[in-house]
């Protein structure tokens, strides 16, 4: 009988502890979910904006233009395209039959006008921008097209 009494103090403590214990876990658990679950949606938001920047990266921006640039030859070809594989530019291509230049570029990195500009630094008149005679004249002997 002593050890049945016994037995039952001890099951009535531990219940009340149980019953003091058991809204402090469950409130602590909460928190701990909550927390992981803030941690959870804030990973996912970051992510979808993450992806939405690189959807508006890759298909907004770019302007494809078509213009005459002055020039000669194959050498002539290779000086144009080589001063436009810059920063911003996707794609350049100048032909020596039609002297027609294709540019792709990123108009929030650089524009139309320093394109132009580049070109013509090179020494290369283009529909827009004129050459200096200093950077005509530093061109190779057989890159001496006719000014217009
Ligand atoms: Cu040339």
């Amino acid at each position: 009988m002593a050890s049945n009494s016994n037995n039952f103090q001890h099951h009535n403590i531990y219940f009340k502890q149980c019953i003091f214990t058991y809204p402090i876990f469950k409130i602590g658990m909460n928190i701990v979910n909550n927390f992981l679950n803030a941690i959870i949606m804030k990973k996912q938001i970051v992510l979808s904006l993450l992806f939405s920047m690189f959807l508006v990266a890759g298909f907004a921006k770019d302007k494809k233009i078509t213009f005459h640039v002055n020039g000669k030859c194959g050498m002539c070809e290779e000086r144009i395209e080589n001063a436009l594989d810059i920063k911003g530019v996707k794609f350049a291509d100048w032909s020596v039959e039609t002297k027609m230049c294709t540019v792709k570029f990123n108009p929030e990195v650089i524009s139309e006008k320093e394109i132009h500009q580049i070109i013509a630094k090179v020494g290369h008149d283009t529909a827009q921008c004129k050459a200096t005679d200093k950077d005509y004249n530093s061109l190779h002997h057989c890159c001496h097209y006719k000014r217009e």
